[in-house]
C-alpha cells in the first residue's frame, strides 16, 4: 500500500464508550437518580438505555423519551428549562459515580495518553457528553493535573449539533490549528464515526459494551480495545499487516496515519 509523509499531530478521543465504559453503568443509573429525585416513574433499564442512546446527548435523550413514552410532559411550560434542571441533577449523580472510583479507564487508554505526551503529540477531546463529566472523569482515574494534558476539549453544547453531525470534530480542530488528515479519532459508536469520519479524520473504533455490533464502515481498524504489551487486542477488521500482533501505540498510529489509503478496510 502507498505511504504519504503526513505527520501524526494530534489524537483525538471520544469520552462515552471509549475512554471508559461509561454508559450501562454510570449515565444510565445517574438518569434515573434524577428521575427519582424529580418523583418521576420512569427506569430506563439496560436494554431501553440501549435503544435510546442513538441520541446523543442527555437532554435530547432524555426529550425523544418524552415524546415517545410520556407525551403528556410536553405541554409543561418551560419544558427545555425543565429538562435542563433534570440533567443537571443526573450531571450531578453522575459525578458523584465517577468519584466513587468504579468507573476505569479503559485498557490502553492511559498508557496512550503518556505516550502522546512522550512524544509530544497533542491530544484532544471530542464528545457530546458535558464538560463537567469529562473532567470528573479525568480526574478520578488519571487525576485532577491530567486536564491540563489536554490541548482542546470539545464538548456538550459547544455546538448546536452534537454527533453524528461532524460539528464537534471542525470545532476540536479549528481550536488545534490542524487540518484532520494530521489527526486520529478513536472511537466506540456508529455515531461517533460519522462524526469523525465526515470531518475527514482517519478513525479507530474501539469497541463497546453497547456499540460492538453497529455498522463501522469507514473506519480505518475496529479493535476489541486499544490493548496492552502483553495483552493484544483482537482485530476486528482492518487487518493490516504490520499493525498485527500488536497493541495500539504512538508507532502503529503513525503506520496507520501514514496509509495513503483512508479507508483501509
Ligand atoms: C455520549 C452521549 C452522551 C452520554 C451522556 O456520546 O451521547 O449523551 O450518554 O452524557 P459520545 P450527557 O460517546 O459520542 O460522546 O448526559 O452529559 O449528554
Ligand atoms: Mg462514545
Amino acid at each position: 500500500m502507498k505511504k504519504n509523509n503526513i505527520p501524526l499531530s494530534a489524537v483525538l478521543f471520544d469520552v462515552d464508550g471509549t475512554l471508559a465504559e461509561t454508559e450501562r453503568d454510570g449515565h444510565r443509573p445517574a438518569f434515573n437518580a434524577a428521575f427519582k429525585e424529580f418523583e418521576l416513574d420512569w427506569h430506563w433499564d439496560t436494554e431501553l438505555y440501549g435503544k435510546l442512546l442513538k441520541i446523543t446527548g442527555g437532554k435530547e435523550r432524555i426529550r425523544y423519551y418524552i415524546e415517545k413514552y410520556a407525551p403528556d410532559i410536553l405541554s409543561k411550560r418551560d419544558l427545555s428549562n425543565w429538562i435542563a434542571e433534570l440533567h443537571k441533577t443526573k450531571t450531578k449523580y453522575f459525578v458523584d459515580l465517577l468519584a466513587k472510583g468504579n468507573i476505569p479507564l479503559r485498557p490502553g487508554i492511559a498508557r496512550l495518553i503518556h505516550e502522546l505526551r512522550e512524544n509530544e503529540i497533542k491530544i484532544g477531546i471530542a464528545t457530546t457528553t458535558t464538560l463537567e463529566n469529562v473532567t470528573s472523569l479525568l480526574k478520578y482515574t488519571l487525576g485532577e493535573e491530567s486536564i491540563s494534558w489536554f490541548d482542546v476539549i470539545g464538548a456538550g453544547d459547544i455546538v448546536a449539533q452534537k454527533k453524528p453531525a461532524p460539528d464537534i470534530y471542525y470545532w476540536t480542530l479549528k481550536e488545534l490549528g490542524l487540518p484532520p488528515q494530521q489527526c486520529i479519532a478513536i472511537e466506540d459508536s456508529e455515531n461517533g464515526l460519522q462524526s469523525s469520519y465526515a470531518a475527514g479524520i482517519k478513525t479507530i473504533i474501539t469497541i463497546s459494551e453497547y456499540t460492538y455490533s453497529q455498522n463501522f464502515n469507514g473506519a480505518a481498524m475496529v479493535l476489541t480495545d486499544l490493548g496492552e504489551p502483553g495483552k493484544l487486542p483482537s482485530i476486528i477488521s482492518g487487518d493490516i499487516a504490520n499493525l498485527n500482533n500488536r497493541w495500539i501505540d504512538v508507532s502503529t498510529l503513525m503506520t496507520l496515519l501514514a496509509l495513503n489509503d483512508r479507508q483501509t478496510l
